[in-house]
């Protein structure tokens, strides 16, 4: 008997694992509150259902939606964490691949959803923390309560317009100071059909708290390159990924190192980007079309219709997380929404496209030497 569920199990795995979609809906502002703007989103965490309410000539249409998981309005940062994140840093520390992906609309939450407030001048872990200080709190604790060896690197960039900033470079060689002695990052194939970005800077961390710091050096950056370049925050990505290589003897007292990777990915808001051809158009024209994400809707499309060719060399995004898009990296996406009537439009649009993408498949593999 147990050997006919293994065989089923493997099987199951040959097919294909399916990406884990998520919806996070955050709670009225305090401004909304005030205007009493009318809610039109319900969500029922338990039976993983978003429900939004759309009025149409007056009569009143349910649109329900199922997801893997549903965190409403008073959902805290822990409970997200606890949940639908701590499982995959499990992964990770097995040595998968795993990236996930915050995609919503501006304003819904994705920054709070990944980053979370901002670092305590006591030292103090913040209670708003996000998915990453926690992610590589939790990294730290459990690589420690194993006593393993290990050995840790972090890369942080952001992706403006196609153009990709190293977050961690040192100011001097910043794109933006224009040093014609400096290669330019650039992306480059790595001849075995990956990808992967020269000269990007990667640190060598032993502690979270070498990593906060990072992350406060990188935040800067961000804020530098915003103001001396006059980009819009909501248009940029930003992909923030720890390396971890862990050693470790088999029962038989071989060596044997386990290598595992996480990628926390911010993404551009989706307005824009909504099917609807008259919005794209206007955003068109002004100039506002985010190329990557756009390729990643194709890109999505194409791996649940089956098309022959899926387009990931079409931009930089695609083409850095082509793996966990249809790969061998265990994917998770994250959409976020407003319960305003205001974002009802972009809300269906973003529900749309996350349940689109609950159908892609990928096949995880551990990576192990
Ligand atoms: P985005 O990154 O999608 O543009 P932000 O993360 O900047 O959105 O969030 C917009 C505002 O809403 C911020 O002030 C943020 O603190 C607040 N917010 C977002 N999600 C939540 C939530 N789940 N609970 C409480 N406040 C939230
Ligand atoms: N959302 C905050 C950053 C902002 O937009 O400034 S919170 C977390 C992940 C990636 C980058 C920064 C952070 C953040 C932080 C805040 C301030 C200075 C450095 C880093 C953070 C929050 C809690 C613990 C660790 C890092």
């Amino acid at each position: 008997l147990r050997s006919e569920g293994s065989m089923s199990g493997k099987h199951d795995k040959d097919k294909g694992v399916n990406v884990q979609v998520i919806v996070r809906c955050r709670p009225l502002s305090e401004e909304e509150m005030r205007m009493h703007t009318p809610v039109v989103i319900s969500c029922n965490d338990n039976k993983r259902e978003v429900c939004a309410v759309q009025n149409i000539a007056n009569k009143q249409i349910d649109r329900t939606f199922l997801f893997d998981k549903v965190f409403g309005p008073s959902s805290q940062q822990k409970d997200l964490y606890d949940q639908a994140v701590c499982p995959i840093v499990f992964e990770v520390l097995e040595g998968y691949n795993c990236t996930i992906f915050a995609y919503g609309q501006t304003g819904t939450g994705k920054t709070y959803t990944m980053e979370g407030g901002a670092r305590k001048k006591n030292g103090e872990f913040p209670s708003d923390a996000g998915v990453i200080p926690r992610a590589v709190r939790q990294i730290f604790d459990i690589l420690e309560a194993q006593n393993a060896e290990y050995s840790m690197k972090v890369t942080f960039l952001e992706l403006y317009n196609e153009e990709i900033t190293d977050l961690l470079a040192p100011e001097e060689c910043s794109k933006f100071i224009d040093d014609k002695s400096k290669k330019p990052i650039a992306l480059m194939e790595d001849g075995k059909g990956g990808v992967f970005v020269r000269g990007l800077e990667e640190e060598i961390v032993t502690t979270a708290n070498e990593i906060y710091k990072i992350l406060e050096k990188g935040s800067a950056k961000r804020r530098t390159a915003e103001t001396l370049l006059n980009k819009q925050s909501s248009r940029s990505h930003s992909i923030f990924s720890i390396t971890i290589h862990i050693k470790e003897c088999t029962p038989e007292g071989e060596e044997m190192i386990k290598c595992g990777k996480l990628n926390l990915v911010d993404l551009a808001g989706s307005e824009n980007i909504s099917r609807s051809g008259a919005r794209e158009g206007r955003a068109r024209e002004a100039g506002e079309i985010n190329k990557s994400l756009l390729t990643l809707g194709r890109v999505i499309n194409a791996l649940v219709e089956h098309s022959g060719h899926i387009p990931y060399r079409d931009s930089k995004l695609t083409r850095l997380l082509r793996d966990s898009l249809g790969g061998k990296t265990k994917t998770c996406i994250i959409a976020t929404l407003s319960p305003s009537i205001h974002c009802l439009e972009e809300t269906l649009s973003t529900l749309d496209y996350a349940h689109r993408a609950k159908n892609i498949k990928n096949k995880p593999e551990i990576n192990q030497k």
